[in-house]
């Protein structure tokens, strides 16, 4: 009789676990109309806070004042949030009534 039987290590697979990578789900900033905030006021504001160039600000800018609302970016929520309020905030400082918000990508 085999005094000691070495048995292999039943070693079973290892469940397989599929790293499920979700993408953060990304958040719009919309740049609402208004009948009393300068243009020029907004183009230095998008250029400001968004990091835009003149052309694309005043685009942005113009895109809203004539269809009333444009997306300019879309940012992770927290972003999104920051830089929406960051920006109504130099409206408001200024005394004008100019309007950022944020929505969910779909
Ligand atoms: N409509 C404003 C005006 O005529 C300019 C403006 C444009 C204001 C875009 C806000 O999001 C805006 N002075």
């Amino acid at each position: 009789m085999p005094d000691k039987v070495i048995e292999k290590p039943k070693v079973s697979p290892a469940t397989k676990v599929k790293p499920k990578v979700e993408r953060p789900k990304l958040w719009k900033v919309i740049l609402l109309n208004d009948d009393f905030t300068p243009r020029e006021f907004v183009v230095e504001v998008l250029k400001a806070v968004f990091r835009m160039n003149r052309e694309r600000a005043y685009a942005v800018m113009m895109t809203a004042h004539k269809k009333g609302a444009c997306v300019i970016a879309v940012y992770t929520r927290d972003v999104a949030d920051t830089k929406a309020k960051e920006a109504t905030e130099l409206g408001k400082e200024n005394g004008y009534p100019l309007y950022f918000t944020t929505e969910p990508e779909e």
